[in-house]
């Protein structure tokens, strides 16, 4: 039950590149381009890259700020990976980029900066922190997305 809702908060809540794969076999991939070396660990140096490649994506206009535009371009082109966002009505589509402008905003000051989205995202791969070692392994990666390596 707890995965599930993990599972759906990370669909709706995009925060970093991490959580934007929408189908299983997605999952090494994810963590195969956050792992920069290959050393089977992802750092939050790592992370910390990663987002703002991320982050430079979707801040459109440069202005190291996510303005709710910009949010709300992410989160469609996140639900264009998941299958278009046809599923959703417009009201529920707004009800999601709501939530994902507070999601983003990690410092509550009504700003996403380029530092909320990269604490946003450390906070999202500590999740994954089994052993709170403050890395994560690939099998503590797979482990938090319930994935199964063949
Ligand atoms: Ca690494
Ligand atoms: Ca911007
Ligand atoms: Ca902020």
């Amino acid at each position: 039950m707890k995965g599930l809702l993990l599972a759906a908060s990370m669909t709706l809540l995009c925060a970093s590149s991490l959580s934007t794969a929408q189908t299983p076999r997605d999952i090494p991939a994810m963590f195969n381009r956050v792992d920069v070396d290959g050393d089977g660990r992802i750092t939050p140096e790592e992370l910390r890259r990663d987002a703002t490649i991320d982050f430079d994506k979707y801040d459109l206009d440069g202005d190291g700020v996510l303005s709710r535009q910009e949010v709300e371009a992410q989160q469609r082109l996140h639900l264009e990976k998941a299958g278009g966002p046809g599923q959703l009505t417009p009201a529920q589509f707004r009800q999601m980029v709501d939530s994902a402008v507070v999601y983003y905003d990690f410092d509550g000051d009504g700003r996403i900066t380029h530092e909320d989205y990269i604490q946003r995202g450390l906070s999202q791969l500590l999740q994954a922190d089994f052993n709170g070692d403050g890395v994560v392994t690939r099998e503590e990666f797979y482990r938090l997305h319930q994935y199964a390596p063949r």
